[in-house]
């Protein structure tokens, strides 16, 4: 049985054994029997039919509709794609074969920053796969799938009980044709606070080891000093591409504008190029990039440097597609653009009518529109079932001007808002956000640099607190420890320096430093820490989990935990994880590779003296009964 486990691992299949393997992961030796899995399936199915979801708990009824997945050919092989293209190329030749082409490349960010910017990131892996191998097949054309990263490591295992390593694994076998994208917070990893330079370099490695082939490395002050040891890594440790992406703030073409100008953009790709970037990309993570101000942003950027330029934007206001064709005309290289059903709004531009916006033009990328359209259909029947997490923005709205939120955050201080009881003051905090900018010195505005706006805009507006007080009353105030953080230079240095009279108030007698916050961290002893996790987490994924552990020690003990009592819930569908089932309602569930069960639900008891509902399913033709616990 032992040797079933290692023979039906994924990563002994992979060929990646080495001598070491077995000692690595003593996961292998934890037999597991077979029902094993099922029953805790059913356990999960159980939990959510007596008390809701564990993360989302009960919600009124959703009408949801069953996603339709198009069809594909049955056993149809896959076109080669931009993976091929980069493993026969490599790094730098790729990126000028970038630049030569004529028609405009898109990357599709469905599967990570439009559901990131629209669904609260909590779209499950099996949301993804059904249409992955389909969608690879059909357009292998496109420059890039952004699938990973930013938000999605952390709420994988915190809302959605994933292991997002498994997720990369699954979309690189799912789409071997094409390059998979994932988005890097400089020296933050995927995480809201610096990390020792050794833990951000193996996890770099260990991502490309396992599937990204383009890491977008940003830092959320835009400070380079943050960003080359995430570029160098990628350059020197992997053969992807490292694409160093620059926070687009405010409006360039301001004449009042004297921090964020021109200049100040075009100094930073030279500088970014000169550290080793393959690509830069322009990151509007607001949505502020204006059509004409695109225009001459990237006409400038082109001639200024000699690298590829891949543009980012949320279309927050509405107008971004303008912006697009805007920026196509003055020769941007590769534009994001998330399929239809989950496009728009925080999210970005809609990649089907962006398509063909482009159609007849001599930009145009030659795309099937009508199964775009079916992809678009697909994730808009998808969508219903996230319906809790959608954030009741129904129109652009120029608004973002003043307030400048990422895409994501606005639906995040919007519920944060709400439950800290002020969501009648949602306006005010809007309007705050803005002050605290100004206040901070006018700031990139990105995670996490804008959780300090937004931390701050929310401690001003729950105690109103105008800015005039903050001057006055300051010593008296305890801010929240996010913007102390940032006084004292935990996420690195802003353009221009702190403001000094602020910064005095905020940190009181905290001295600041200006080095970068991972100078100060000790190296993490890898090997020792990894030799220690295995004993605390016997049946864990080995050193993947351990890196997640070392990102997010509390989120992945609990996440260890449920995987422990559910097994893995990722194939579990979505409609059964967040709502459960209706009495009589059967589903498939693969429990493992070649491996799927059929559930009938059949019913559920009353509670007994204890307080203890047993629910009962039939599995294969048999009766099954699992306990739980009612908390109503
Ligand atoms: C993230 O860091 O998650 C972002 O999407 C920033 O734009
Ligand atoms: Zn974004």
């Amino acid at each position: 049985p032992f040797l079933s486990n290692v023979i039906n691992d994924k990563e002994f299949q992979k060929g990646k054994a080495r001598v070491s393997f077995i000692e690595n992961r003593p996961d292998l030796l934890v037999l597991r029997k077979p029902k094993d899995r099922s029953t805790r399936a059913m356990k999960l199915l159980a939990d959510v039919i007596v008390n809701g979801n564990p993360t989302l708990g009960r919600v009124q009824k959703v009408d949801f509709e069953l996603p339709k997945v198009p069809i594909i050919q049955p056993y149809s092989s896959y076109p080669d794609g931009n993976k091929q293209r980069l493993d026969s190329m490599g790094a730098d030749k790729f990126a000028q074969w970038v630049k030569d082409q004529k028609s405009i490349l898109y990357t599709d960010t469905t599967f990570r920053d439009g559901h990131q910017s629209l669904l609260a990131t909590r779209v499950r892996t099996t949301d993804m796969l059904q249409v992955a191998e389909g969608f690879a097949k059909n357009f292998p054309q496109l420059f890039s799938m952004e699938v990973w990263g930013g938000a999605t490591f952390d709420v994988a295992m915190r809302f959605l009980y994933e292991s997002p390593w498994r997720r990369l694994q699954d979309f690189r076998e799912a789409m071997p044709n094409m390059l998979l994208q994932m988005l890097l917070r400089g020296s933050n990893a995927v995480g809201y606070t610096a990390y020792p330079d050794n833990l951000v370099e193996s996890f770099i490695e260990k991502s490309a080891e396992n599937g990204i082939d383009v890491f977008r490395i940003f830092d959320s002050l835009n400070w380079i000093e943050s960003m080359k040891l995430s570029i160098r890594t990628v350059r020197e440790r992997t053969n992807s591409l490292a694409e160093a992406a620059i926070c687009y703030t405010g409006e360039m073409l301001d004449p009042n504008q004297t921090k964020y100008t021109l200049q100040y953009y075009l100094d930073m790709a030279r500088q970014l190029e000169d550290e080793g970037a393959h690509i830069i990309a322009i990151k509007d993570m607001a949505g502020l990039l204006k059509p004409y101000t695109a225009e001459v942003l990237v006409r400038e950027m082109k001639k200024a440097i000699d690298l590829p330029i891949h543009l980012h934007t949320h279309d927050t206001s509405s107008i971004q597609a303008a912006t697009y064709l805007k920026a196509t005309e003055s020769g941007v290289d590769v534009i994001d653009c998330a399929l239809g059903g989950l496009s728009g709004l925080t999210s970005q531009p809609n990649f089907n009518s962006v398509v063909a916006m482009l159609q007849g033009t001599e930009r145009e990328c030659e795309m099937d529109l009508h199964k775009l359209n079916q992809y678009s259909n697909y994730w808009e029947d998808v969508r219903t079932m996230y319906a809790p997490f959608e954030s009741g923005l129904k129109s652009g709205s120029a608004e973002v001007y003043d307030h400048q939120m990422p895409g994501g955050q606005y639906s995040n201080l919007k519920s944060q808002s709400i439950s800290l009881g002020l969501g009648d003051k949602f306006d005010l905090l809007k309007e705050n956000y803005a002050i605290v900018n100004n206040l901070l010195g006018d700031i990139v505005k990105v995670t996490p640099s804008s959780k300090v706006v937004g931390d701050m805009a929310l401690f001003m507006t729950s105690n109103s607190i105008d800015a005039d007080d903050i001057f006055k009353k300051g010593d008296t105030l305890s801010f929240p420890e996010s913007v102390k953080g940032f006084f004292r230079g935990d996420l690195g240095q802003p353009p221009g320096g702190f403001p000094t009279e602020l910064q005095k108030i905020i940190l009181k007698d905290v001295k600041p430093y200006t080095e970068r916050p991972n100078a100060h961290m000790e190296p993490i002893d890898l090997e020792k820490e990894f030799a220690q996790f295995q004993i605390d987490f016997p049946s864990s994924d080995g050193y993947l989990d351990f890196l997640a552990y070392k990102l997010y020690d509390k989120v992945y003990e609990d996440f260890h935990a449920n995987r422990e009592k559910y097994g893995d819930v990722s194939l579990i569908p979505s409609h059964a994880f967040w709502y459960g089932l209706h009495q009589n309602q059967e589903i498939m569930i693969q429990i493992e590779e070649g491996k799927t069960i059929l559930v009938r639900y059949l019913y559920c008891s009353e509670s007994d003296d204890e307080g203890m509902r047993t629910v009962s399913f039939e599995l294969n033709g048999q009766t099954r009964k699992i306990k739980v616990r009612d908390m109503a």
